[in-house]
Order: structure tokens, then sequence, then C-alpha cells
């Protein structure tokens, strides 16, 4: 390597890191929550690194935005009120103002600081969080869901990893809040890390546990996101009503004429057939003792 590139790195165990070429590092700054770098790369267009880990690159934030909106709206096409937690980049904003029928959106990120840089630097991703029916809240999740109670027909967690300001994001008392912070048949849709890594699927496996402890059916989705740990990267997806969102009306959301570059009914169907050891990692989850 040429010892006068640049070169950003993330750890994703102690044996295994990814690297990807940065021309130069646009942004560089400690928020009160959080250490925040902007890079531009050649392989991946600008890259946006919290706490150095990698939250999304202009190449591949696509798939992550749908991915964690366009199923839910699929599977319910009346939702009106949405809650975002976490997001301040902006991307599943983006997704959700595609639906003329959502009504209103809350957005709550606890830190001001990526909702700036995103919207100075990220533009692509940010470019739809001054529609109108967005309204921000500069908050704990934690907090803000709390206060909540049969207000929102969908919420969406847009989390960082479970470690600093999104550990709280993954426990059995913010999913108890978010579902009495839902509407009768509303949805919760969360990251829900990658099975790969020793360190993420452990991850994994306590978000399905707590997440199946509140729900009772809690279904598990999955993308290929090439930037994230190990590129296999799963969702949760949990009701009010225990809907299973493998049963829903494709043509209807086709007839939306909506463009995605990723999401399709088809594949929306598909990607909640798991491989066998996400399924056992899965199930073992569920007779863990915490
Ligand atoms: N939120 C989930 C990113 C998790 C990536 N983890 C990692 N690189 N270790 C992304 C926020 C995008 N709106």
């Amino acid at each position: 390597m040429n010892p006068k590139e640049l070169w950003f790195t993330e750890n994703y165990c102690l044996d295994a890191r990814f690297s990807m070429r940065v021309d130069r590092q646009v942004y560089s700054s400690k928020s009160r929550f959080q250490q925040i770098d902007v890079y531009d790369t050649p392989a991946f267009g600008r890259v946006l690194v919290l706490d150095g880990c990698l939250m999304l690159t202009e190449k591949d934030e696509f798939i992550y935005h749908e991915m964690i909106v366009h199923p839910a709206m699929a599977v319910r096409p009346d939702i009106k009120k949405v809650l975002v937690i976490g997001g301040g980049d902006g991307g599943c904003v983006r997704e959700l103002v595609k639906y003329p029928t959502i009504e209103q959106i809350d957005l709550c990120e606890i830190d001001r600081e990526v909702i700036k840089v995103s919207r100075e630097f990220l533009p692509q991703t940010s470019a739809r969080m001054d529609d109108i029916r967005v309204e921000l809240h500069i908050a704990d999740g934690l907090k803000f869901v709390r206060q909540q109670k049969n207000a929102y027909d969908l919420i969406i967690v847009d989390s960082t990893d479970p470690f600093g300001p999104g550990e709280g994001l993954f426990t059995r008392e913010f999913y108890g809040n978010c579902l009495s912070a839902l509407t009768e048949n509303g949805i919760l849709v969360n990251q829900h890390e990658s099975p790969y890594y020793p360190g993420d699927a452990l991850a994994c496996q306590r978000a399905h546990r707590q997440l199946s402890a509140v729900f009772g059916d809690a279904y598990v989705y999955q993308a290929h996101i090439p930037t994230y740990p190990s590129g296999h990267w799963l969702f949760g997806f949990a009701s009010k009503s225990g809907q299973d969102p493998r049963v829903f009306d494709g043509d209807a959301w086709d007839a939306l004429g909506l463009k995605t570059r990723y999401y399709n009914t088809a594949l929306h169907k598909g990607s909640f057939a798991l491989p066998n050891y996400v399924l056992e990692l899965l199930k073992n989850a569920e007779g863990m003792g915490y």
C-alpha cells in the first residue's frame, strides 16, 4: 500500500476489517454524543462514519433505506403517521415522502450535529428533510417514545449499533414503550444488525429476543448491503396485531408506481426467507436468558 494513500478502515472483529480508499476527509468533529466523520471515496462516493462505524455511503445507502421503509408500507398502505427514531441523515424520510398518503413524519434524532452535517454534506440522503410533513425532534428516542401513546401507525428505528447513543434502542423497555406508542395495527421496523461476525450476531440475537418478548411474533428479513459488516444485514418487523408481513397485496404496491432501485414486491417476499444458520441463531435467541 502506498504510504501516502489515505484509507478508512472499520474493524469487524479482532481478525477481520474492511477498508476503502479515501480521496479526502470532508468533515471531522466530535459532537456531544459521538465522533462524526465524512469522507469522499472513489469506490463508494461520500460516506458518513459515526464513532468509527460506517453509517452510509452514497453508492449503497438506497438498499438500506428502501428496505427499512417499503416492506412495512406495502403491508399497510394506510399508514399515515410515522415516527423515525435516529435517521438524522434523512434517508428514511426520503423514502417515506414518496407516499402521498403519509400525513405526518416525526423524526427523533438525539444528535443535532448529524442532521446539520447530513444537510451540508449528504444532499442525496437529506434532500427531503424539508418536506412539509416532516417535524424534527432533537431528543433521546428512549425518552421521546415514552411520552407517546397510541400515536403512530409505524415506528422505524434507524439507529446506530447497540453501543453508545444507540444502546437504549435495543432494550425491552424501549420496545415496550414503542408498543404503547403504536396505534391498533401499528408496525415497528428496526435495523437488526448482521448475523455474521460473532459480536454482531450476538447483538442480533439480543434485539430479536427483546422484540419477540414484547411483541409476541417478531419477523426478520434481510438485505445485501455491501458496506455494512459482512454485507449481510437484517431488519426486524413486529406489529401490534401480529400481522404476517409476507402476506400483502403486491399488485396494490406496484400500482403506486414508486421508483425504487432495490425493493420490489417479489424481493419483499423473498427477503423473509432466511438461511438456516440465521434461523438457528434467531431460534436460539428466543431461549436466551436475558
Ligand atoms: N444505521 C445502521 C448502521 C449500522 C452499521 N454498523 C456498522 N457499520 N458497524 C444506519 C443509519 C443510516 N440511516
